[in-house]
Formats: C-alpha cells, sequence, structure tokens
C-alpha cells in the first residue's frame, strides 16, 4: 500500500512505450567520470532511478565503441575532468556555473547526455535534474539547459527538541531525536537528505531555535561525536548542517557568570567551542540564533545590542569558514494590550535598521517575510529594502502554523512567490526581495532562504501528503523564483503521482486554488490572528485581543482594523519606501486584502472591490467554506486514479478540513454580525 513515505522520487516503470524507448534512446547506460563521495551519492541515484524506471540499466565505460551496443548512455562528471566534455566549452559558459550549477546537455547525434557541471556538487543537482525530466515525461532530445541556482543559501530549519517533540510540528516527532538523544537508527536522516539534495537544498539546522537545556549541549563533547554522524550524513548528498544555539550558553553549559559579548572570556569560550565544534565537523555550517526574543536570552541583558552579540560569535567561528544565522523576530511579547502606541509590526525594523552597516561579513539576519508572523496575509517585512549594508536572508515558514497545520489543504507557493516579487523600491524599481535576499540588490556575497520545515517522523513526512507540495515547491523556488506556482505544482504532481492528464487537472486546481480558499474563510482582509492561543489552531476571534502578545484587531460596534498609518497611527508605514509606504497611507489605494492592516475602518467602508468591508468578511466566508468543501469533491472524483492509501489519507484530511471551514465561517459571520448588528444582504443562515 502506497504511504506517501517516498514523496517526489517514488520511481515507476515507464509503461508508455514511445516514452521508454525515447529513454532508452540516450540512457540505457549510465557513466559516472571520476571519484568523490558526491560522484559516488550521484552515480547511486542515477542507478536507482533507471533501473526503477526503465529496468535494466549497465553501468557504461566511455572506452567503449557506441558500435554494437544497444542505447545510449548518460556522462556525468566535473568539467575538466575528462576530454569527454572538451566540446560542451564551445556552447556553454563554464566559469559562470559556480560551485552549484550544472549543465545538461543532448549530444548532436543523439544517443548520449551529457551532466557536466564545474564541481561534484552540481554533477550531483544535475543527475537529479535529469532523473526529474524523466519523471515528468519530457523529451530527452535536443536537451540544452544550463542551471545556476539564484540563491547561495538554501535551508531548512528544524524546530526539533531532543525530547523527540518538533515545536509548530504537525507531522509527528522528531526524525533527530528521541528521549534527549540521537535516533539510533539513522536510516531516516539518509532519506531526507536524499529528498533535501534532489531539491538541491544545501543547508539544514537541526534543532529548534528555542535552545532548551539539553540542546544547548549539542556543542559539547557529549554530543559532537552524534552531531558529526548526522553532518556526515548530509555531507554525502551536499547539505551542511548547522547548529541552533543558546546566546547564554557561557552561563548554561560553561559555568560562567556572563553572556556579555564585550566581555574578552566570553568571546574566548565561544572561540575554544568553535574550535571544538570543527574537530568534530570541518565543514559545520554556523549558527543560528534566536536572541532577545520570545524569552531567550540576548545581549540586551548586558545593555548591548544585536551587532555586539553577533559579531561576537561570528568572530569566533570566523577562522573556520563558519557564519552566524541572526534572527530578526524581536519583538515586546509582554505588551499591555491597552497600549496603542507599541506596534509589533515595527519592532523587528526599529531594532536592526539602527544597526545596518555593523555587522561582520559573516552574518546574515535571517528575517520573516512578514513583519508579525506567518499569517495568512502579512505585508512583506519592511526590513527588506530598509537595510542596505547588511547579508539578509529570507525566511519562511512550511510548517502551517497558521495556515491549516497540515491539517488543511493550504499550496503557499502563490504566498512566497508574492514576498520574492515584492518590490520594495530600495533603489528604484525592481528592486524586490528576492533580489534582496539573494544578495544580488545590494551586492552582497552572502544571501539567501531558510524555512521552517514541515516534516516529522510520521509515514508520509508531512501529516498530509499534498503539504508535501509545499515542502518541495519552497526548494525549487529558493532555486529559482521566477518558476511559476503552476510549474513547481505540475512537476511535483508528476513525480508524486504520475502522468494522468486528468489527474494532473484536478490536483492542479485544488493546489493553486487552496491559498485563496483559506484565506477567505479565516482571518479576513490582512488583519491576521482570530486563532485560539498557545497552539494556534481554528477560530478564536477574541483570542489575542486582550493578551501581551501584540496582535490585535481593535474591533467594535462600529469597525475593526489597526491604524498603522503615519499620519493618525502607529507610523509603521513609514518604514517603507516610496511609492509603496504611499499606498500603504493612503485609505484609497491601500490593497483591499492588506486593508485591516494598515487601517481602521467602519464595517460599512467600501472596498476596492466595491462590497463593504461587512458583506466582504460574510461573502468570502460563505464562499471559502463552499469551496473547502469542493476540494473534497474534486479529490473523490480521482478516487480510480490514486492509490487507496493516499486517497483516502488525503480524503479524511480534506473532509475535516470542510468541516473546520464551517466552524471557522460560522464564528466569524457571527462575532461580527453580533458586533455591527449589519445583516447580510443575501440574508443567509448567521448565528
Ligand atoms: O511563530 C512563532 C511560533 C514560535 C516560534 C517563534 C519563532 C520557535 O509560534 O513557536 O518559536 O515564532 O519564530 O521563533
Amino acid at each position: 500500500i502506497e504511504n506517501g513515505y517516498d514523496c517526489w522520487l517514488g520511481y515507476k516503470q515507464i509503461e508508455d512505450e514511445v516514452r521508454r524507448e525515447d529513454a532508452l534512446r540516450v540512457s540505457s547506460r549510465y557513466a559516472i567520470i571520476g571519484e568523490s563521495p558526491l560522484l559516488r551519492t550521484a552515480g547511486k541515484e542515477l542507478a536507482v532511478a533507471l533501473s526503477a524506471m526503465l529496468g535494466h540499466v549497465e553501468l557504461g565505460h566511455l572506452s567503449e565503441r557506441q558500435e554494437g551496443k544497444q542505447g545510449g548512455i548518460v556522462v556525468a562528471g566535473v568539467y575538466g575532468s575528462s576530454p569527454v566534455f572538451e566540446p560542451l566549452a564551445e556552447v556553454y559558459d563554464f566559469a559562470g556555473l559556480g560551485e552549484e550549477g550544472y549543465i545538461i546537455h543532448s549530444s548532436e547525434e543523439g544517443g548520449r547526455i551529457y551532466l557536466c557541471a564545474a564541481s561534484d556538487k552540481g554533477v550531483l543537482y544535475a543527475v537529479f535534474h535529469f532523473i526529474r525530466l524523466l519523471q515528468t515525461g519530457q523529451r530527452l532530445e535536443g536537451l540544452r539547459i544550463r542551471e545556476v541556482p539564484r540563491n547561495g543559501l538554501r535551508m531548512i530549519n528544524h524546530w526539533d527538541n531532543m525530547d523527540g517533540s518538533v515545536e509548530r510540528g504537525y507531522a509527528g516527532g522528531s526524525i533527530f531525536y528521541k528521549d534527549g538523544r540521537f535516533i539510533e537508527d539513522k536510516s531516516r536522516i539518509r532519506d531526507y537528505a536524499r529528498l533535501l539534495a534532489s531539491t538541491a537544498i544545501n543547508a539544514v539546522s537541526i534543532n529548534n531555535v528555542n535552545v532548551h537545556r539539553q540542546e544547548s549541549k549539542l556543542i559539547t563533547d557529549e554530543f559532537l561525536p552524534d552531531v558529526a554522524v548526522v553532518a556526515g550524513i548530509f555531507r554525502e548528498y551536499g547539505i551542511r548542517l548547522y547548529l541552533s544555539v543558546n546566546y547564554a550558553s557561557t552561563i548554561e553549559i560553561g559555568g560562567m557568570a556572563t553572556a556579555d559579548p564585550l566581555d574578552a572570556e566570553v568571546a574566548a569560550w565561544w572561540k575554544q567551542a568553535a574550535a571544538d565544534i570543527y574537530r568534530y565537523i570541518p565543514d559545520f555550517g554556523g549558527f543560528v540564533v534566536k536572541a532577545d526574543s520570545e524569552f531567550r536570552p540576548g545581549p540586551f541583558t548586558y545593555g548591548r545590542n544585536h551587532a555586539d552579540g553577533a559579531n561576537m560569535l561570528a568572530d569566533a567561528i570566523a577562522p573556520f569558514g563558519g557564519d552566524v544565522i541572526w534572527r530578526c523576530f524581536v519583538y515586546n511579547c509582554l505588551q499591555d494590550w491597552r497600549d496603542r502606541k507599541t506596534d509589533r509590526a515595527r519592532a523587528a525594523y526599529d531594532h536592526f535598521m539602527p544597526l545596518d552597516g555593523e555587522f561582520r561579513d559573516n552574518v546574515m539576519l535571517q528575517i520573516k517575510n512578514g513583519p508579525m508572523d506567518f499569517q495568512v496575509r502579512e505585508p512583506v517585512s519592511p526590513l527588506f529594502g530598509g537595510m542596505t549594508k547588511t547579508n539578509q536572508l529570507l525566511e519562511l515558514q512550511i510548517a502551517q502554523e497558521y495556515t491549516g497545520q497540515q491539517r488543511h489543504l493550504c499550496y503557499l507557493i502563490p504566498q512566497w512567490k508574492e514576498v520574492y516579487d515584492f518590490d520594495t523600491h530600495a533603489c528604484g524599481e525592481r528592486s524586490t526581495v528576492g533580489e534582496i535576499a539573494s544578495g544580488r540588490l545590494f551586492g552582497r556575497e552572502r544571501g539567501g532562504i531558510a524555512a521552517v520545515s514541515n516534516i516529522g517522523d510520521d509515514l508520509n513526512w508531512c501529516g498530509h501528503v499534498l503539504a508535501q507540495a509545499n515542502w518541495y515547491g519552497y526548494a525549487r523556488l529558493a532555486w529559482n523564483p521566477d518558476l511559476s506556482a503552476e510549474q513547481i505544482a505540475s512537476e511535483w504532481i508528476r513525480m508524486t503521482f504520475g502522468l494522468d492528464e486528468d489527474l494532473e487537472r484536478v490536483i492542479l486546481d485544488m493546489l493553486l486554488g487552496s491559498y485563496s480558499i483559506y484565506e477567505s474563510y479565516t482571518a479576513p482582509l490582512g488583519v491576521g490572528w482570530m486563532v485560539n492561543p498557545n497552539h494556534h489552531y481554528g477560530p478564536n476571534v477574541d483570542g489575542y485581543e486582550y493578551s501581551k502578545w501584540g496582535t490585535y484587531h481593535y474591533a467594535d460596534r462600529v469597525g475593526m482594523g489597526v491604524d498603522r498609518t503615519v499620519h493618525t497611527g502607529t507610523g509603521y508605514v513609514g518604514q517603507y519606501h516610496a511609492p509603496v509606504a504611499e499606498s500603504y497611507e493612503s485609505l484609497a489605494d491601500c490593497p483591499d486584502e492588506l486593508l485591516l492592516f494598515f487601517h481602521h475602518v467602519p464595517y460599512l467602508h467600501v472596498l476596492q472591490s466595491g462590497k463593504t468591508v461587512i458583506q466582504h468578511i460574510y461573502d468570502t466566508h460563505f464562499e471559502g467554506a463552499e469551496q473547502a468543501a469542493e476540494l473534497l469533491a474534486k479529490w473523490d472524483s480521482l478516487a480510480s486514479k490514486v492509490d487507496s492509501g493516499r486517497f483516502k489519507h488525503v480524503r479524511e484530511r480534506l473532509a475535516h478540513q470542510a468541516e473546520h471551514a464551517c466552524e471557522w465561517r460560522d464564528m466569524i459571520n457571527t462575532y461580527f454580525y453580533r458586533k455591527s448588528g449589519i445583516a447580510d444582504e443575501q440574508d443567509r443562515l448567521i448565528y
């Protein structure tokens, strides 16, 4: 029975005769030129994929004459390692490929495919790309592919704890730890590394940014041997390992009285810690740090700022080639709800903007996509475009903490594309977040993207089989943000469920519609939250209204929303450049979907859509719940096309979603009907 464990790498025999012939013409044999751990991985992957999809494959030899041999050969290797790749230099620019780019080229006469790169890691990526071509049914003749990643760092962050739990994990427990230790059997970690490599993820941090007591010891001799084993597994797949560290380690595990970043002994302690780590893991990636955020320790305690803290760690790790990834999720989580001046949305910018240019070259600031916290709809963080002299990483959340927790279908690629494409106007037009995060806009050497993982030890990794598309899509987009949400989805569907036009059309339609559906039946018009406190699942309009977390909607009998304008509100809008700031400031120009994020308006305010706010709420909630039910009906139409294991599993989730969407609809509609006293124009049932 299919359980989803293989994700998008569940290779199937190619049944279609034409496709099969086509594939065999170029790939009935393969040769890996050269020797290295990554090339060995590449060879193994090629062998597994070809034999599963084509049946018999042979390890070919280049010396062998083509005559007398049936079928073609795939030749993979590093440029310069064999004269066989020389002719490619006439067609492609190898210098610009860098460490990770690659070329896929079909020979003129046919019968040969070259997978070639400037390094063995690029060869591994080329191999997986070639496999994808086979899986998705592409023609294999005349291939002229040259790929270079847009983002240097393409990272996954795990929020795994050593007790085996995963913070905001919706797919079971950790695949790394259990009962305070590493899991003995590492085979699942290997399978995971392989899935990551197939989408060219090149970095992973393996413990929660909230670093508790036990996890603080990951950088000590007690656990470094285990960490080294895990790092070794990832290394075979071209992935560098990072650890989240406790900023107050000098106190927690060093037995010192202080963690003052300007204290010479503190700095010396970290230098030693770095040296110890690199003795075990020579290619260790570096530290991820959540400091002075949500009760985590940080430099504020000592009257120091974030640059002081980050630079101290950066100096400790720089001699070994490591980086510090310092998170910007810093805000006052003990706010008084009566205080209308403090605005959580402002916090990251207010804290970090004054420090722009003060961070070491090996520090990257990791910035959540929005100023709040992974809501279904938020504006883009104004730190992007604000800072110009600091390395910046974009942080996304694949785990759907606020977008249905992998029980609701919510394909997030459309949301992420909006973030990448958002024009900050920092240097005129086309100053997009994507260009800033990659480092290109401000000529920074380091940059990229990180995201909170959505995997756990559930058999299908993600709890929801269709949530695998977010994991896959995140990685594909990190490689190339220009891919469309549709392209990515269709690739994923073909690789995961096979080639069937009807099936592809239906699942595509479900995935592409799902983000907007989820948005429709949850918190309206960018106001966010309205979820149950703590676990954040399910509707609770006032769940955070009188709490300390700084996430309010201010609904009264007349209207709702947060005034963040410069003229009458918190001034948050002023953190954006013109013309973005002007459009958010103006009630008339502010995009509907963000209206309540930026303005407090009456329920009878007329949106650009022509509807009043209150009618918009009613309409979207009725429609959203209906569409959620349609998702289930659409899936049901695939009963004969999807194996029963995955079919039943997804069906259960969608049935829950349809029901839970009604709960959302009724709570939100009822709340605002009771608050406003304004009836639904269509007189539908509100309680
Ligand atoms: O989204 C919030 C989560 C916390 C998380 C925090 C963060 C790891 O609710 O669970 O802590 O963000 O990003 O640090």
